[in-house]
């Protein structure tokens, strides 16, 4: 039986490959942190068959003992480091948390990595943040696109990344980077736009509420399935050499056209009820992205499965039936 050590196992990509996994009949290890109200602690998996399934520990990527001990004790055979303080615009607010978690926090969990178990595989979610104001000419990232981050975020994935290939170099670690771009589901936050914007349409449909307050309209974004992309991270890891891979689906859409598409879908015209509101604007924004991602298809053979519509219409379920369900 393999094992796997997942950080970040509580969030909408721990979730899924989570599950994925254990259909593969992996042993599921991973780390939740310390959450006050204790309910909130694993929230995300509370209800899903898997919580019954996987082995949680206390952890944090600052804490570097907790690490240290836990990948001496299993020496998983893959290790996915998922866990980041995730949300661009809040890196804004919180930079030095955003720095300290998603770029020393994967320092740390390197070097625990490197002491104490350098036979698992490491698995960065790198991101499609990295790229910032950069695009190829013919309007695609790829893995040579050069790197200019707009955020403390953004910042703090390129430490990372340009970390895993270091270690890689230096230490002949099998650790590699998924580049990944957005990706969405039923479990994505509630404040990152796909998300915010279906939840708020379901409840302006049901007279729940009358606007949609949204930052930038017209920036764009490669969105793809959750499900799909923890797929590719698998196959990153179960490749003979570790390397680094854009993982997108190659479509790009505004925040307009998302919200045109989500309305319509209920019938309803987003131009009678969004507005934009100054606090959800970024201090630099990044306009667009479109991956390229033939690297993964040629050498992975992946490729996404789940396309934007069936994605937007699974979540607009989603909302639907958990609103009905409280009537
Ligand atoms: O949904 P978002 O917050 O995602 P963003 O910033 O692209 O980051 C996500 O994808 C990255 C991959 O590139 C990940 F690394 C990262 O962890 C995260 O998962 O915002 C998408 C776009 C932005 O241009 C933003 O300015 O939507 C725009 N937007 C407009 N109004 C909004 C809003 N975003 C949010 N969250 N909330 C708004 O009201």
């Amino acid at each position: 039986m393999k094992k796997a050590f997942i950080t970040g196992i509580g969030g909408q990509d721990g979730s899924y490959l989570s599950e994925y996994l254990l259909n593969k009949n992996y042993k599921i290890y991973g780390i939740i942190r310390r959450n006050s109200v204790v309910e909130h602690q694993k929230n995300r998996i509370e209800n899903l068959e898997i919580n019954k399934k996987i082995n949680l520990s206390y952890g944090d990527m600052e804490d570097r003992s907790c690490l240290d001990n836990l990948l001496n004790k299993i020496k998983p055979d893959e290790i996915y480091n998922l866990a980041a303080q995730s949300h661009v615009r809040i890196s804004f607010d919180v930079p030095e948390y955003t720095i300290k978690t998603n770029a020393l926090g994967v320092f740390n969990i390197l070097e625990a990595y490197r002491l104490n178990s350098p036979k698992s595989k490491f698995y960065q979610a790198s991101s499609s943040e990295m790229f910032g104001r950069s695009v190829e000419k013919n309007g695609y990232q790829r893995e040579t696109t050069k790197f200019e981050p707009t955020s403390p975020y953004g910042c703090a994935k390129v430490f990372a990344y340009n970390l895993v290939k270091h270690y890689r170099n230096a230490y002949k670690l099998f650790c590699s980077n998924g580049i990944l771009f957005n990706h969405e589901s039923p479990r994505r936050g509630a404040n990152f736009v796909t998300n915010k914007v279906i939840k708020s349409a379901v409840e302006i449909k049901l007279g729940l509420k009358k606007k949609l307050y949204l930052g930038n309209l017209d920036s764009y974004r490669d969105w793809g399935h959750s499900k799909d992309y923890v797929r590719a991270m698998h196959l990153i890891l179960n490749h003979k050499n570790p390397d680094d891979f854009i993982i997108a689906t190659g479509y790009t859409r505004s925040i307009r056209q998302l919200c045109k598409v989500v309305f319509e879908h209920l019938n309803l015209d987003y131009r009678k009820y969004v507005r934009q509101q100054k606090k959800f604007l970024r201090p630099e924004e990044l306009k667009y992205l479109r991956g390229d991602s033939s690297k993964a298809k040629k050498v992975l053979k992946w490729k996404p499965e789940i396309s934007f519509e069936q994605m937007v219409e699974e979540m607009i379920d989603f909302w639907m039936n958990f609103y009905n369900s409280k009537k």
